[in-house]
């Protein structure tokens, strides 16, 4: 048996303004090597509906598995439909956090076979395995499929039984003409819960951590085929201070040479400085936090679990430690907080930090709180998902009209990078070293509010042509 795994390419909307689209995603390669494991042929690739084609001829799939983002579902979509128009034969199915979710939606619309609720690396195994057998409806978990109107195994979303068990990444399993380019997932989940994530509900609020000596090992791996920077793709890399560690110890101890990025959250630099000193003298260069608002009223909405106090002191504590930090502000929270004085107070907050700062609206994701508000209340203005960019602001928002929020993005920009104009030439330079901004896109930013702001143009149109 042969697995075709496809990563979708963004070529149109917001990803491809940003050219977030044009990586392959992690979450496809750990199942692809599962498949790989269990001994079958495993490929992934990163392709639209215009290049697809190509790889079906070159490598002959029983079966393709997509996987998908929100914003990226209608690109999966299309590719599903043109499979089941012109390979019948070949099975499909998708996975990822947005078709989790909206497995019955993904069926009906696109015709797939099986959707993946959860984690894939045990049930797309175990599904392969079925297919070979020639059970074409088998009884997995989390292998969604439906047949003659009903819907089958969707009972719940399927986490592995053990996550020290997820395979190794190899540079193989991506065809040749893209690149590879490795990251570390040392945990999966959250324990905290924020309106507007999708993680605790996908991980079922679990926070799950692999053997630092099994990270450690694939780093060395990584190390040995000449790299030598990772992101950290945890969604909360410093949860368990003990295990960073004995992370940092085993670095130290094995000498290792490496520099990385991850995500953590504010409340850690305050209650352990001491770990975020190791981190930086262990390689960490960059450490990204999700701040959301500088409003309280706002941040108790969101969840979040942090005080403005907080954020000012920690801001003092990064400045100390010397390690490159960048922080996301998200315009909007789906509730009463919505109005124009609170989102010109949560931007004026931002402009008074140091460090880059990067701002997106606020977008209801299923599997979130805010989409389950927003939804009850009837407020969600489109299933365009294309637009659930985290740039569109996709519901109505109480306060303003949507246009209103959305016309502060660029706005919010331009306030927060004109309070630190005196320092963005020496931002920009350690933004660039430290990997967390490519020159390219900080030209093509400049240029996209110039013609909003003095040419007058429109914003999105904009920094589409000039991506
Ligand atoms: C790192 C990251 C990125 C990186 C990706 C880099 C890369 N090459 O992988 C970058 C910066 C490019 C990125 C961009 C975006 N991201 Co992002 N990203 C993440 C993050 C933090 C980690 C992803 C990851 O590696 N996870 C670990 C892997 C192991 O988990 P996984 O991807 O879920 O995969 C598992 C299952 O879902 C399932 N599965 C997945 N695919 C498939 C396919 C098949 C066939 C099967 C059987 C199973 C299966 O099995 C996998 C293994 O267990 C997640 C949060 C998270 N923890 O997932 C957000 C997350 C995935 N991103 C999100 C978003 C919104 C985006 C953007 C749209 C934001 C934007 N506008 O820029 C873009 C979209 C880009 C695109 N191409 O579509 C959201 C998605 C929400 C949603 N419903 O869409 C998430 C969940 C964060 C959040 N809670 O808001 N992202
Ligand atoms: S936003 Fe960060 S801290 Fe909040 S639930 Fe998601 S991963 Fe956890």
């Amino acid at each position: 048996m042969t697995v075709l795994f496809v990563s979708p390419k963004a070529t149109a909307g917001g990803l491809q303004r940003t050219r977030k689209g044009h990586q392959i995603f992690q979450g496809v390669l750990y199942v692809a090597a599962a498949v790989r494991d269990a001994g079958y042929r495993s490929v992934v690739v990163q392709a639209d509906v215009n290049t697809l084609h190509r790889y079906i001829r070159r490598y002959k799939p029983d079966v393709i598995g997509f996987t998908a983002v929100t914003a990226v579902y209608p690109l999966a979509g299309e590719m599903i439909r043109y499979v089941k128009e012109h390979h019948p034969e070949i099975i499909t199915v998708i996975g990822g956090h947005h078709v989790t979710f909206m497995y019955k939606e993904t069926l009906q619309e696109t015709g797939v076979d099986f959707v993946c609720r959860g984690e894939g690396e045990e049930t797309f195994v175990a599904l392969v395995k079925a297919l070979e057998a020639k059970d074409r409806y088998p009884a997995i978990t989390g292998m969604a499929y439906l047949k003659d109107g009903e819907f089958y195994n969707d009972e719940e979303i399927v986490l592995l039984k053990d996550i020290n068990s997820i395979p190794k990444i190899t540079m193989d399993l991506v065809a040749p003409e893209f690149s590879f380019t490795p990251k570390i997932v040392s945990s999966r989940g959250c324990p905290f819960k924020c309106s507007y994530c999708s993680i605790s509900a996908f991980y079922g609020g679990s926070f799950r951590q692999r053997r630092v000596e099994d990270v450690i090992g694939e780093i060395k791996d990584f190390i040995s085929w000449g790299y030598d920077q990772f992101w950290i793709h945890d969604d909360n890399f410093t949860t368990n201070a003990d295990w960073i560690t004995r992370f940092c110890d085993l670095v130290e101890e094995e000498k290792l040479k490496f520099t990385f990025a991850c995500m953590t959250r504010i409340d850690m630099v305050i209650r352990k400085p001491e770990l975020v000193a190791r981190l930086a003298a262990c390689g960490c260069t960059l450490m990204g936090f999700g701040i959301e608002s500088g409003v309280p009223e706002v941040l108790e909405s969101l969840n979040k679990r942090i005080s403005t106090d907080q954020i000012m002191k920690a801001v003092s504590i990064l400045k100390n430690l010397g390690i490159s930090y960048s922080f996301f502000f998200i315009l909007g929270s789906g509730d009463e907080f919505d109005t124009p004085e609170i989102i010109e107070k949560n931007i004026k907050f931002a402009s008074k930090l140091p460090g880059l700062i990067l701002v997106s609206v606020m977008t209801p994701f299923p599997g979130t709180a805010v989409y389950d508000r927003l939804k009850r209340e009837n407020r969600i203005r489109h299933y365009n998902w294309e637009d659930y960019d985290i740039t569109h602001c996709v519901y109505n928002p109480l306060g303003m009209t949507y246009k209103q929020m959305e016309a502060y993005l660029p706005k919010a920009y331009l306030k927060i990078y004109w309070a630190k104009r005196r320092e963005l030439i020496p931002l920009f330079i350690q933004a660039i070293k430290s990997k967390s901004l490519e020159p390219r896109i900080i030209f093509s930013s400049a240029k996209s509010l110039f013609e909003t702001y003095v040419l007058r143009k429109d914003f999105y149109k904009s920094t589409l042509r000039n991506q």
